[in-house]
């Protein structure tokens, strides 16, 4: 009876760990968040966009915040959008509703070059 009740204990230990230890694999992708904190600021500051390219899902509203001494635009290469002239400290935002690849420049600055890949 004894060895029964010991060798009972045992098998619902080994179980317990092995669950726990499923249970720890499953719960991962739950602890990673970086799916959710993608960046959609783009800072602009000496003549260029940073990050030059990002990378949002659908619906997301991007920011760009000229944090330069000068004037400068967002201009998409399609007419997808416009900022018109941001002053410094001036930002801008669109809403990219649709899925694509978006390039944009700056229209004073044709070296200032920017995408947007909406997922
Ligand atoms: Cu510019």
């Amino acid at each position: 009876m004894r060895y029964i009740l010991i060798a009972a204990v045992v098998l619902l230990t080994l179980g317990a760990i092995i669950f726990y230890g499923f249970m720890a694999n499953e719960s991962q992708p739950t602890t990673n968040t970086s799916e959710t904190t993608k960046p959609n600021t783009v800072s602009i500051e000496s003549f260029s966009f940073k990050p030059s390219e990002i990378t949002v899902k659908a619906g997301t509203e991007v920011t760009w915040m000229n944090n330069d001494s000068v004037t400068h635009t967002v201009t998409s290469d399609t007419n997808a959008f416009e900022s018109g002239e941001l002053a410094a400290g001036e930002t801008y935002k669109h809403t990219f509703e649709e899925i694509g690849t978006f390039a944009y420049h700056c229209t004073p600055h044709s070296s200032m070059t920017g995408k947007v890949t909406v997922q």
